[in-house]
């Protein structure tokens, strides 16, 4: 199991759109276990394959409180989402410590398949259906900054470029 790094906005490679899986094989499962740890070590609650450069339609989440409930999505698919929508506080590993707000659906229904390449129907709400747009964004090559005011999100970027000089220093 290896540690993956996460892209950071604004590298170009996270507006790349992923492809679908082909097959459910090895080199799929490792993926799947490197970003399960790549995820808990950076305590984030989703990760998309596009966010480690890999641009295949893979998503691991892990909402629940004792970080011990992984859901694997391959190929996921929204096959229903609620009229409701509701402003949510999102975060993102690929945009360290920027906080917004972002209109979600309240619920969706998705298909896709799991680890061991079988479907899957997972109904998602709360926190589950907010992460699960947010991850499915990154495989559309959509960060969720896009739907921030054209200020706000020029404001994010400068700030991100910075730190990423400042790092490489
Ligand atoms: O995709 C990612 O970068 C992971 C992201 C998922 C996410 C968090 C919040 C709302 C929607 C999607 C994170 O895990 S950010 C870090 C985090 O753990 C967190 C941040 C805000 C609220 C809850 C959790
Ligand atoms: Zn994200």
């Amino acid at each position: 199991m290896a540690l993956l790094p996460i892209l950071c906005y604004p590298d170009p490679k996270l507006l790349t759109v992923a492809k679908s899986v082909g097959a459910v094989d090895a080199r799929i499962q490792t993926l799947v276990s490197d970003m399960l740890v790549t995820m808990y070590e950076a305590k984030g609650i989703g990760l998309a394959a596009t966010q480690v450069d890999v641009h295949e339609r893979v998503i691991v989440i892990d909402t629940s409180e004792e970080r011990d409930q992984p859901l694997v999505l391959i190929n996921p698919e929204i096959v229903w989402k609620s009229e409701a929508t509701h402003l949510n506080e999102e975060g993102c590993l690929s945009v360290p410590g920027i906080y917004d707000g972002v209109v979600r659906h309240d619920a969706v229904h998705v298909s896709a398949l799991d680890e061991t390449g079988a479907s899957r129907r997972i109904e998602a709400e709360e926190l589950l259906a907010v992460c699960i747009q947010h991850e499915m964004d990154h495989l559309l090559g959509k960060v969720f900054v896009e739907y921030l005011s054209p200020l706000k999100r020029n404001r994010i970027k400068t700030k991100m470029m910075k730190l990423q000089r400042e790092e490489s220093r």
